[in-house]
């Protein structure tokens, strides 16, 4: 019988130091109008926190994410849609306009609060009007954990993480203009020019070499 109980004992021991204890992840943003230069020609954007792009948010899977925004533009309203969040339990923290939460408006805060549920690399963007191509946007990645370890960590041989990069297509037209032309009366779906190429990378079979935090000088 005592035999019985320490195994019992030993195997609760084991169970419990394989869980990770979930943390909280908490961010606070002021989301807001500021005039950036991603490609050196400057352009009105909405920034989180005077920024562009937003934060990285890291968390490991199981963890909560708790952002509190505070939407300081003061013509617009704002949500953020957290892309690839399966959002169990939390449908009003989905941000989607119109769809599962009304547009936080101008001077308002509000809570997002969920399970990053699963691991994997994820992105978060502003989901009202064109926000998300007015540079609303940022990286949501989600770690595995000893309950969701990463399946393919065998096929990497460095053991750490692997570099995250963002890329978006781009427009020096502001989006705003861009939304007139796109819903106009008469011509519907008419962009305002192309979209801007750097000419000099993007060909074809071209190989970037990126350095973090490496900017080119502008011109
Ligand atoms: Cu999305």
């Amino acid at each position: 019988m005592a035999a019985a109980v320490q195994l019992l004992v030993v195997a609760a021991a084991a169970c419990c130091a394989a869980m990770a204890a979930a943390a909280t992840v908490e961010e606070t943003w002021d989301v807001e109008y500021i005039l950036w230069a991603p490609d050196c020609q400057q352009r009105v954007m909405i920034g989180i926190n005077g920024r562009f792009p937003g934060p990285n948010i890291t968390a490991r899977a199981g963890d909560v994410i708790s952002v509190t925004m505070n939407n300081k533009m003061h013509t617009e309203g704002v949500v953020v849609h957290w892309h690839g969040i399966r959002q169990f339990g939390t449908p009003w923290a989905d941000g989607t306009a119109s769809i599962s939460q009304c547009a936080v408006n101008p001077g308002e805060t509000f809570v997002y609060k969920f399970v990053a549920d699963k691991p994997g690399t994820y992105f978060y963007h502003g989901h009202f009007g064109m926000q998300r191509a007015a540079g609303l946007y940022g990286s949501l990645i989600v770690l595995d954990s000893p309950e969701q370890p990463e399946p393919f960590r065998h096929q990497y041989d460095d053991g750490g993480e692997l570099p995250m990069m963002l890329l978006s297509d781009w427009w020096h037209q502001n989006v705003y203009a861009q939304a007139a032309g796109l819903d106009g009366k008469d011509r519907h779906f008419e962009w305002i020019g192309e979209p801007q190429v750097d000419k000099k990378h993007i060909a074809a079979n071209v190989v970037v070499a990126v350095i973090s935090g490496d900017r080119e000088p502008c011109q």
